[in-house]
């Protein structure tokens, strides 16, 4: 069939299509189909908590799979190293266009194949090697990109960090701000891969502004609520933002920046040709597929159920005693401290994982034990609210969370909870 007649293709032909690639694929490389297959069916049986994974749509994976894989566009929209780039630079300039009206930016690069890159090209954009970044310390809830010792962040440039107050586990912005007046940063980077609570951009802003610092804030595991609206928006006050869009966002794996347009021009130069080669043309029309369904009347119904569902699942289980990170969470994650229980986090993470939940280990402030074996769970909600659940599953997911952290070496219990997860996987089905 001509790719003509499959673009007009109606839903049982492109079904029929879609089988007929699937059918192919498995004969001719058995292996890598059935390992699709194995994967697909492990998201179909578990229970995915891990705070930075979601389901991308049924349209967002159909353009990753689509024929602009194939394409190379070094360059930008009309600024190409290559010819026969007319589809390339309208999938470019409409995923621009999207990311910028979706979060009201004034620029936007949405070649970053990945939220590293994204921070990179901030910081290569106008830093040298030994200028000062000030950001949050990664066994606080920061990030590996933001500074940390064995990344190319905390190699190449002079690292200070901030971190949450030992009382209350949250930022304490005076604390912030007289480290800032002490370091006097060239930047200062906002954004976090665990802290559960609601960040100050507002208070990060001034205090840039009074030690003559630029502002980034990493936005990529709160992307989606903030283009929600039910997290503080970020793009008013910061010099950069960055981000991934395969978390809250829920697009295809991959990054992008938006910033002021004083600083589009640098950042753009930085990306290509400073960092990367060719776009992936397929992830860029991906992310614009993504954009749009962000844009979506239900996609603001969609993050302000995974805010929701995270504060249940939190209160539940801190009402059973386990002993929460910061008290709560105002966002999509929370982080359970397991020592109490008498296991570490990887214990606990392991023993979900028998039970078909899914959560990872985490860091905890102030842990005492190893990175590599630490104190905490987290525990998110993205991937479960796009499964359709709410309130009362989330009740049910705490007790049979609880059930497991609290008999983590009994078999017997981890299989009948075992059962009634797959109940749920039954009764909430993977979409698409
Ligand atoms: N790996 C991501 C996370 O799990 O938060 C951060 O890059």
């Amino acid at each position: 069939m001509s790719s003509e007649s499959d673009s007009r293709a109606c839903k049982p032909c492109s079904i029929m299509l879609e089988n007929r690639r699937r059918e192919c694929l498995s004969s001719s490389d058995p292996e890598i189909w059935q390992l699709t297959r194995a994967e697909a069916e492990r998201q179909r049986t578990h229970i995915e908590l891990i705070a930075s994974e979601n389901y991308s749509s049924p349209n967002v994976r159909q353009v990753m799979a689509s024929e602009l894989t194939d394409k190379y566009a070094e360059g930008y929209p009309r600024h190409r190293w290559y010819e026969g780039c007319q589809v390339a630079d309208s999938v470019e300039s409409l995923a621009i266009s999207r990311a910028k009206k979706l979060f009201g930016a004034e620029h936007a690069n949405v070649q970053p194949h990945a939220g590293s890159q994204a921070n990179m090209a901030v910081y290569f954009s106008f830093l040298k090697p030994g200028d000062k970044i000030l950001s949050m310390d990664l066994r606080h809830g920061g990030h590996l990109t933001h500074g940390h010792s064995h990344n190319f962040s905390g190699l190449l440039f002079q690292i200070c960090h901030y971190g949450v107050n030992r009382e209350t586990e949250q930022i304490d912005y005076d604390e912030l701000r007289d480290i800032a007046r002490d370091f006097r940063p060239n930047i200062i980077v906002a954004g976090a891969s665990s802290y559960p609570r609601t960040l100050r951009f507002d208070r990060f802003r001034a205090i840039a502004d009074e030690v003559g610092a630029r502002l980034m804030v990493d936005i990529a595991h709160i992307a989606g609520l903030v283009a929600a609206g039910v997290h503080p928006d970020p793009v008013c006050v910061a010099d950069y933002v960055t981000s991934t869009t395969h978390k809250t966002l829920r697009g295809p794996r991959g990054g992008f920046i938006l910033c002021k347009s004083e600083y589009g021009s640098a950042i753009d130069k930085t990306i290509f040709p400073g960092m990367q080669g060719g776009p992936l043309m397929h992830i860029i029309a991906a992310k614009a597929v993504a954009f749009r369904e962000a844009m979506e009347p239900e996609f603001k119904i969609y993050a302000e159920q995974i805010v929701r569902n995270a504060k249940v699942l939190c209160e539940s289980l801190a009402d059973k005693g386990a002993k929460i990170v910061s008290g709560g969470t105002d966002n999509h994650l929370f982080l359970i401290d397991c020592l109490p229980l008498g296991i570490s986090g990887g214990q606990a993470a392991a023993a979900l994982d028998r039970a078909n939940i899914t959560a990872n280990k985490n860091v905890i402030p102030f842990d005492t034990r190893p990175p590599h074996d630490p104190s905490g769970v987290r525990i998110g909600t993205p991937a479960i609210t796009t499964r359709g659940m709410t309130e009362p599953e989330m009740i049910l997911l705490s007790d049979l969370i609880w059930e497991v952290m609290t008999n983590s070496d009994d078999e017997a219990t981890i299989a009948r909870v075992k059962s009634q997860v797959l109940e749920m996987c039954e009764a909430f089905p993977v979409p698409g």
